[in-house]
């Protein structure tokens, strides 16, 4: 058991008069950010990277346990491979593990089983939760809300990365065992998140879709 320690809560509010302005601000940023599935090969610094990794870092998570580890991949090589064992997997979602319902579902996305941007991408930060952790004698430790957490990070890198003027992409091939390996993680750590980063080609193109209003998201009761 840790003891409960405290210290003054350091709450910097905004002005009642600039709240709205802000929230709008906010969400006409956020509102830019497109899912960005065709990249340009300009390099990013690693410097924006851990910015973001920073970001992602503060964001909260059961028990404060933290239960993420973010593998930042900017080498050739290691993208190659990534992108070789994606690959092997989509091709399979593709030809059938899929299912018709699920293709059907993702038809208006353009995707298909060929992921160049694995490679020409400057950046791929592969996601993992720890499904427990070690205590400082080696015994493992139960983690709490994992899923939740690390979504909750997943997020906050990908508003982060927005912010910072960078495209991402959020990768899922399934499974994504094989990025254990590539990445050099334990057998604790699940990747959940393969996400891509850079900046788009100058003739990129997006799915002429759109978000769901407010009233279709919330209910106010
Ligand atoms: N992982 C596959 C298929 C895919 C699934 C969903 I759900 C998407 O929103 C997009 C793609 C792929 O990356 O092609």
């Amino acid at each position: 058991m840790s003891p409960y320690v405290t210290m003054p809560l350091v709450f910097e509010g905004v002005p009642e008069d600039q709240m709205q302005g802000r929230a709008e601000a906010f969400l006409a940023r956020m509102r830019k950010r497109r899912t960005v599935r065709d990249y340009s090969q300009r390099p990013v610094p690693r410097e924006l990277i851990e910015m973001a990794v920073r970001v992602a870092g503060t964001a909260p998570s059961g028990a404060n346990q933290q239960p993420w580890t973010f593998v930042c991949i900017s080498d050739p090589e290691r993208k190659r491979l990534i992108r070789e064992g994606a690959e092997e997997e989509e091709r399979a979602f593709y030809a059938g593990r899929a299912g018709e319902e699920w293709l059907d579902a993702l038809s208006h996305l353009g995707t298909d089983d060929n992921k160049p941007f694995l490679e020409k991408a400057p950046w791929l930060i592969a996601i993992f939760a720890q499904r427990w952790g070690y205590d400082a004698q080696g015994r493992k430790v139960k983690h709490y809300y994992v899923p939740e957490s690390v979504g909750i990070a997943t997020g906050f890198l990908i508003a982060a990365l927005h912010d910072a003027g960078l495209a991402t992409l959020t990768h899922t091939p399934a499974p994504m065992n094989f990025l254990n390996e590539i990445c050099g993680r334990p057998d604790n750590e699940k990747a959940l998140i393969l996400l891509v980063v850079g900046y788009p080609a100058d003739d990129c193109v997006v799915p002429a879709i759109g978000k769901k209003p407010l009233e279709e998201i919330a209910s106010f009761l």
